[in-house]
């Protein structure tokens, strides 16, 4: 049977009906982000033949050594977002600060705030692994002038929307807006995010678990007894799992959602309170994880309940199939 041609645009239309006070201006939003993806995916796409390959030579708020694909992402994704009207602030894992749109306030009194990481997994550019965009949209909070701090420091929980882009052997979109995850990959030829993976669930019990097993020595032991149980061979059930790990959290959570498995990024001795950023990489995984049937937690509690304190706060990161993670807290609750 052909199946029907659907693009993101047409999907995020046909899906509006199901929010009948719906004006269509998350529609907008989610275009935008749709479009600076594309746009994106170009210069990603020839990054090793013009001079955008390697550092700008500048470093980000996190200390890290800036690409120039990251400068090129993170103001591609603002002017879409400041342009499109839909946006009243853009927090970005690349600036230090929110960026609040100005000109909004004069023609459009815009209702959401997105976060975003515009390029993560960048120190994987220069040797072709996959990498990509990760957003969430918020309503607003403040009501009318400046949105301000508190607008992007909510609860996952309150997410209207969350994705990632991943730039792999194929540009794919994977989006939620609260009612299960879709995944659109870009065909080049027309230019547009075609529907290609829909409604897609986590498997409850995945094989994979990943892992950056080189702070195995400074992770607590109810992790490392996790990881040991994940590595027993169990002869008659043969070898249960495998170890997998890009190092770009894009590629290795859109590998798990689509194949069930487990990624950790425990605290550790160099990263104390984890390394990934609670508001612009786990609470847009958690709030798709959750969507697909999977769970995240800090470890502890659920991600999308820990009310943010500051834009850049790491936290400690567990994300996958829902019978993975009780294995994992069972072995935090007798280990700690
Ligand atoms: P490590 C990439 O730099 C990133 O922020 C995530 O994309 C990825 O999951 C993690 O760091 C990898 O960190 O310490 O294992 O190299």
């Amino acid at each position: 049977m052909s199946h029907r041609l659907v693009t993101l645009n047409q999907f995020i239309v046909e899906q509006q009906k199901d929010f009948p006070c719906s004006e269509g201006r998350l529609t907008r939003l989610l275009s935008d982000i749709g479009a600076a993806a594309k746009v994106i995916t170009r210069e990603v796409r020839k990054a090793g033949l013009v001079d955008i390959l390697g550092a700008d030579g500048s470093t980000n708020i996190q200390g890290e050594e800036v690409q120039k694909l990251d400068v090129y992402a993170n103001k591609t994704l603002i002017s879409f977002l400041k342009n499109g009207g839909e946006c009243a602030a853009i927090a970005s894992e690349e600036d230090d600060d929110i960026v609040v749109v100005e000109n909004a306030y004069e023609y459009t009194s815009p209702k959401y705030v997105v976060t975003m990481d515009p390029l993560d997994g960048s120190s994987n550019i220069d040797v072709n692994a996959s990498i990509g965009t990760i957003f969430s949209i918020y309503s607003r909070i403040s009501r009318q002038g400046k949105a301000n701090v508190d607008d992007v420091l909510q609860k996952g929980s309150e997410q209207v929307a969350a994705g990632y882009v991943i730039y792999g052997s194929s540009t794919m979109l994977v989006l939620t807006t609260g009612n299960g995850v879709n995944g659109f990959t870009l065909d080049p030829s027309i230019g547009e995010f075609c529907l290609s993976h829909p409604d897609i669930k986590m498997r409850a019990d995945g094989k994979i678990f990943s892992v950056n097993e080189q702070n195995y020595h400074s992770f607590n032991p109810g992790v490392k007894k996790f990881i040991d149980y994940c590595k027993e061979v169990d002869e008659t059930a043969g070898r249960p799992y495998s170890a997998r790990y890009i190092g770009s959290l894009v590629a290795d959570f859109h590998r798990n959602l689509l194949k069930g498995g487990i990624f950790m990024y425990p605290s550790t001795q160099k990263a104390p309170s984890g390394k990934l950023r609670l508001v612009y990489e786990c609470n847009p995984m958690a709030f798709i994880a959750e969507q697909a049937g999977g769970r995240a937690t800090n470890g502890t509690v659920r991600i999308m309940d820990i009310k943010p304190t500051e834009l850049h706060q790491r936290v400690p990161f567990a994300v996958g199939s829902e019978n993975m993670m009780d294995q994992l807290q069972t072995h935090l609750s007798a280990w700690g």
